[in-house]
Formats: structure tokens, sequence, C-alpha cells
């Protein structure tokens, strides 16, 4: 499946669902290419960051000029990367998003390069993408705190890449939504409507980014803004990355290593919630945490300074009867088990994606949890062929949900069934560069 769904320059996550270049897609599915060839796995990351804007963002979608306009919706149309994201310094030759995705990429290009060191510098791999990466990094912590506590927000949904998480119910509720005659969703062509997000979330989705496309995607006090602790935390994870790239090419990198801490700190003072043993998202426009536990309150067990009492809490929280594992699910669900919106087949609110639990499986390895990171492991491995790769599964039944043969489902496979190269084996210890600081 990744065969079929590379363009030559990169790859889609499925032929009929999403048939343009995804941005966390593309990491993902980089950081299981590399397996097969590290050659690819830079291609698709290079390609990837040529649509950058002068601003900094990597866009969440780089559309394919050959696919019909109508194939998947919000199209290039929509989005008018050229003209309205003109003043943010939107590429001409090519269409894209105006939004972006989580910034997973300084991992994937850490672990690429890891895969076959000699080819990334014989090309020259990371000399050409680290001022790109350190551009975005930029971009993120300088034009999207509108918190002012350090963190970033994202402006959407489908940034977050959770898009129909119950934790945006309450911040979307503010949002008036486009009037469900003035587009028309694709998705709903290759999705049942029962497993995909409803007419009224998607005309909040609309709203949201045509406002943001009509103030030529600046960014600055929107209707929705939220700290999500995956967004953060694998910013985190990538500028520990960061710092490794800059230490490859001899450059600075304390600077960046301190930077990951201090991140660390605020990640844990803004979104730490005891009484949820668990991070919550925060609404920024309301000041004050969502209610909700969504997977993504999970994703900081990636983190090496996260504190060692905080990473036991985490630990109880995914294996207790909120998350269930080992116990009543073998994947990580989307969203708790217990909550009033949990749904085991529609789109986030429930179900479990291979990506989270890949991220789980690295956390759980860092922190020494090595006989459930292993159960993981085993369980991500099964479920993945069982379902041919499904898109999301259920978390109950492990029943294929959305697509089939879907990219980073079948690319995070491959790197589990390979032997991690030196220096990746111990998880993000390796990004790091040792254990707990
Ligand atoms: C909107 C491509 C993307 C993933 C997201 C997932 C879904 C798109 C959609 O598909 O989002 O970006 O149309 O629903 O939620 O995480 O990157 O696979």
């Amino acid at each position: 499946m990744l065969e079929a769904g590379w363009t030559g320059t990169s790859t889609v996550p499925s032929r009929g669902l999403y048939p343009h270049q995804w941005s966390w897609d593309s990491a993902f599915i980089a950081i299981g290419l590399r397996h097969v060839s590290p050659l690819r796995a830079q291609t698709e990351l290079e390609t990837l960051l040529a649509a950058q804007w002068a601003d900094g963002r990597i866009p969440h979608i780089v559309f394919n000029p050959s696919v019909p306009l109508d194939a998947y919706f919000p199209s290039p149309d929509f989005w008018r990367s050229s003209t309205a994201g003109r003043a943010a310094g939107a590429p001409r030759t090519v269409q894209t998003s105006g939004i972006v995705q989580p910034p997973v990429h300084a991992l994937a290009a850490w672990l690429v390069h890891l895969a076959d060191p000699g080819l990334s510098r014989a090309r020259g791999f990371l000399t050409r993408l680290y001022p790109r990466l350190a551009a975005w990094h930029r971009y993120l912590l300088h034009r999207r705190d509108l918190g002012g506590g350090g963190l970033v927000s994202v402006v959407h949904p489908w940034e977050q890449g959770m898009d129909n998480s119950p934790c945006w119910d309450r911040p979307l509720s503010r949002v008036t939504p486009a009037p469900a005659r003035s587009f028309r969703r694709a998705d709903l062509d290759h999705g049942s409507p029962e497993d995909r997000p409803t007419d009224l979330d998607y005309g909040r989705y609309v709203r949201l980014a045509s406002d943001y496309r009509d103030r030529g995607y600046a960014d600055g006090p929107g209707d929705f803004a939220v700290e999500d602790p995956a967004f953060n935390a694998l910013l985190i994870a990538s500028e520990y990355a960061l710092a490794r790239i800059a230490r490859e090419l001899g450059a600075a990198a304390s600077a960046r290593q301190d930077r990951a801490e201090r991140l660390t700190t605020a990640l844990v003072e803004r979104l730490w919630e005891p009484s949820a043993g668990m991070f919550l998202c925060r609404d920024v426009r309301a000041g004050e945490l969502i209610p909700e536990r969504g997977v993504s309150g999970l994703v900081p067990l990636l983190l090496p300074s996260l504190p060692r009492d905080l990473a036991a809490t985490l630990v109880r929280t995914l294996c207790g009867p909120h998350f269930g594992l080992g116990g009543t699910t073998r994947l990580v669900p989307s969203y708790d088990l217990l909550g009033e919106a949990f749904d085991p087949h529609r789109y986030w609110r429930g179900p479990a994606w291979f990506n989270t639990s890949w991220l789980l499986e690295r956390g759980l390895r860092l922190h020494g949890e090595r006989g459930r990171a292993d159960a993981l492991r085993r369980g991500i491995l099964h479920t993945a062929g069982a379902s041919d790769f499904a898109e999301y599964v259920d978390p109950y039944t492990a029943q294929a949900c959305g697509a089939t043969g879907f990219g980073w489902t079948a690319a995070l496979t491959l790197d589990l069934l390979h032997d991690r190269p030196a220096g990746d084996r111990n998880g993000v210890t390796a990004i790091k560069g040792g254990h707990r600081g």
C-alpha cells in the first residue's frame, strides 16, 4: 500500500479518501519507509518541506495538481493559498492548505537520517532540512503562542489532527457553522456517515478555515484557540531531535535542549490536571481546561524530561478504566471509554488509531514499561494485519473503520517490525541523548 500510494515524490494517506500529501501523515510514513528505502523516506520529507511558507508554516496538505478538484474537500480553490496566503509567504508554484498539523517532522527527519547516515550525509539531507525545520518551530513558537504561556495553540481541529475529538466540542460550540448548502463534502463518497464527523461539525470546520483564509492566514485572535498536549509534546520531541540534528551538523545544540526542557515545564504548568491523572486541553479563549479525556493527553509520555511521578500516573491512567489498555483494549482508544461522548466508531470519538498507539509504545518503552510496551507492540502488529491496515479500529472489537490500506498504519507497522537502528533503540531517549534530565 505504500507502493500504491507513492506518487513519485510523496505518499498519499489513502488513494480514495485522502488523495494528496498530508503533513503529519508524511512524517509517520517517512519513519516507516526509512527501513525499506531511506532515499524515498528523505524524498517524502523534502517534498513536504518544499511547500513550506515563507513565514515558516508547513501546510497540512500539499495538493497534487493532477487530482480532480472534487476528489477532496476542501480543495485548492477553497484555500486559495497562492492568493489569500501571499502576505504570509505561501509558495507560488504549488497549492496548499493554510493551516498546519502536529510538528512530527524534525523527529521524523532525525530517525530517517539514522536509518542510513551515509546516504543522508552524501545527499546533504539534514543540511538542507535543518534551516526549514528551525523556521517551522520558530513560526509555531512565535506566531502561535496565543495563550501567552509559552505553549503553541491550534486554531482549527484539523491542525491538531484528531479532528472530531470531543475535546473540541466546547470551543467549537462558539463557532457559527457555515450553511450546509455552501459546500459539498467529498469524504462521504468513501466513508460511512456513522464513522465520519457530522454535517454540523463540518459546517464549523469550514467556517473556521474560511475566516482564517479571509484574514490572509494572519495569526491572532480568532474564535478557536486551543493548547493541546499532543501537539505541544510532539513539538518538544522534535525540538530534542533538532538539537541532535544541530549537533550532527556541528552547530550549537544546547539552546534547543534548554528550550525543550522549558517547554516541558510549561506543558506541565498549563495542561496537567492531577484529578484526571493526565494532561487536558486548554481552551485559550475561555481561559480554562477542557474537562474531556482524549488520547492526546497521554501522548506527553513520549517526553524524556517528564517528572517521574507524572509518567507513572499517565501509565496508570492509560491502563485504567478510561483507556483500558491491556484490559478491555489492545490499542489505545482516541477518547475516554467512560466519557459521555464515547462512540466506538465515530471519527476520533473513541476508535483507536495506529499513530497514537505507536507514540505511546515509544513512551512506555522510554519510561521503563517494557512489558506493556511489548504487549502494545504485539497488539498494533496483529490488529494492523487483521484489519487490512485500517485507518482506525473499534477499540473493543478491532473492527476496521474508515479507509483500509492506510499509509501511516502500514508505515508504522513496518517500523515496529524492524530492529531500530543504533541510537534509536530506546525510543526517544536517543533524541535527548541520555536518560531523563
Ligand atoms: C483533514 C489524512 C488526515 C489525517 C488526520 C485525520 C484526517 C482530514 C479529514 O485525515 O483529517 O485533515 O478530511 O478528515 O483526522 O489526522 O492527517 O490522513
